[in-house]
């Protein structure tokens, strides 16, 4: 590999908590056990090529403040120079995984074909870095949003032929996610929505929308791709609304088309918060409904109202989220993908290996918290407690269909019975969950 922006960095090493190089983890000791797996092992985590490498700083009123050598150039050799600086940073991380879209690893060529060969020639390249390093793709996904053919929609468009574009391009992702030895790939719907419901007709988008997802299904099933197909949910933006809200919006619109048992999510912290919720309930909820797939650990702000994706930097909330992972009992074929780009005024290189290596930091230390809630049980066996009805005789005949509302009145009446409130401890668990962080 030649010289690189990242050659003069040496590898990220572990260090432990009292060191003071800014530089070293204090936190990832990637052989670490925590509940009998490495922390390398429970985290998986990922670099995103896209915030990475590709986004230049540029926000809506200002130009771009972030230049790198491969920036405004398209081509195979400005790809290649790409691949060559994020392999570099991964090496200086130690990070296990990378993410990509189609779009971020080369440019789009002038025909559908033109833009093919592109990827499949990048492919090449990143296939053999990834031979050399070890680095592997924990998911790759096709951009259905940058470009003005999808303006209106992807497989919601009101064109068919975009709906046909789009399933191509997607077919053709997925055959190089499956190339690279991809283990899951990604459908994230940014203009699967609308921006007026007055040009919008919600049912024929739906039933587009479900289609173009079971020919993916089908066509992963074909030719024996064996990572998991992952919807990421997000309520707006770009568009006003978007189909794929949040995880149980996505769980009814699954149901619907009978893809429930084959399509799980990628969450991501700041989606949840622009859906009013926090991210350990878009985590919980999706381990409830069977559909928790993989993380996208970012921020947003909480005075802001839009995806700001910022590094992670809150240790209770990633402890809290890490939390629900364990109880799920993990990820599987998912893993921690750092959706988050640099400020605007984070123009140097060591920027981004600061903030990855914050990044890291924050999710090993949440990972030792969530690892010793799980550990420690009190937390389990409060919410045990508070359900402990349930499991005896007459909450099981309830829960499993054994009386009639007629019998349950009946029963109601001849015990007289008169349920006494018992405290939710809601307070205790809060000072339960600080003893933790
Ligand atoms: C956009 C977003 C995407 C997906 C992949 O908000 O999160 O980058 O993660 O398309
Ligand atoms: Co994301």
């Amino acid at each position: 590999m030649t010289e690189t922006l990242f050659s003069g960095f040496a590898p990220v090493v572990y260090e432990g908590p009292q060191s003071r190089n800014p530089l070293a983890f204090r936190w990832y000791d990637r052989t670490r056990i925590v509940l009998g797996k490495t922390m390398e092992e429970h985290l998986r985590l990922a670099v995103a090529y896209w915030h990475s490498f590709v986004m230049n700083g540029t926000d809506p009123f200002g130009a771009p403040t972030i230049q790198r050598p491969w920036m405004g150039r398209d081509g195979l050799e400005a790809a290649r120079e790409k691949a060559d600086a994020a392999f570099d940073l991964f090496r200086v991380l130690g990070v296990p995984y990378y993410c990509f879209h189609d779009r971020d690893v080369v440019s789009e060529g002038a025909t559908f074909r033109e833009s093919a060969a592109n990827l499949d020639a990048i492919a090449e390249i990143l296939a053999r870095r990834q031979d050399e390093t070890g680095v592997r793709l924990l998911w790759g996904t096709a951009n259905l949003f940058s470009h003005p053919r999808y303006m209106a929609g992807a497989a919601t468009n009101p064109d068919p032929e975009v709906f046909a574009y789009a399933a191509a391009t997607v077919k053709h992702c997925l055959d190089v996610t499956k190339r690279l030895g991809g283990e899951n790939y990604v459908l994230w719907g940014g203009r699967e929505g609308y921006d007026t419901l007055l040009n919008t007709d919600i049912g024929r988008e739906l039933d587009q929308m479900g289609r173009f997802l079971s020919l993916v299904v089908e066509y992963k099933h074909r030719i024996g791709f064996a990572g998991a197909i992952l919807i990421e949910p997000k309520p707006k933006e770009p568009t006003k609304h978007q189909y794929d809200f949040d995880a149980a919006t996505v769980y009814g619109f699954l149901k619907r088309y009978g893809l429930e048992g084959e399509v799980k999510l990628n969450l991501e912290a700041n989606h949840a918060q622009l859906a009013g919720h926090s991210f350990e309930h878009e985590i919980a909820t999706a381990a409830a409904l069977g559909i928790l797939g993989s993380l996208d650990v970012n921020r947003g702000d909480a005075l802001l109202g839009w995806d700001t994706d910022q590094f992670p930097n809150a240790l209770g909330d990633t402890a809290l989220a890490l939390y629900y992972v364990l109880k799920a009992g993990g990820l599987g074929s998912g893993g921690l993908n750092f959706d988050a780009k640099l400020r605007r005024q984070s123009i140097d290189p060591e920027d981004l290996v600061h903030a990855h290596v914050g990044g890291i930091d924050l999710c090993a230390r949440a990972l030792l918290a969530a690892g010793a809630m799980i550990e420690d049980g009190r937390l389990a066996a409060d919410l045990r407690q508070r359900y402990a009805g349930w499991d005896g005789p007459e909450g099981r005949a309830l829960l499993g269909g054994e009386r009639t509302l007629e019998q349950i009145a009946a029963d109601v009446t001849a015990r007289d019975l008169d349920p006494k409130p018992r405290s939710g401890r809601q307070e205790y668990l809060e000072n339960l969950l600080s003893s933790y962080t």
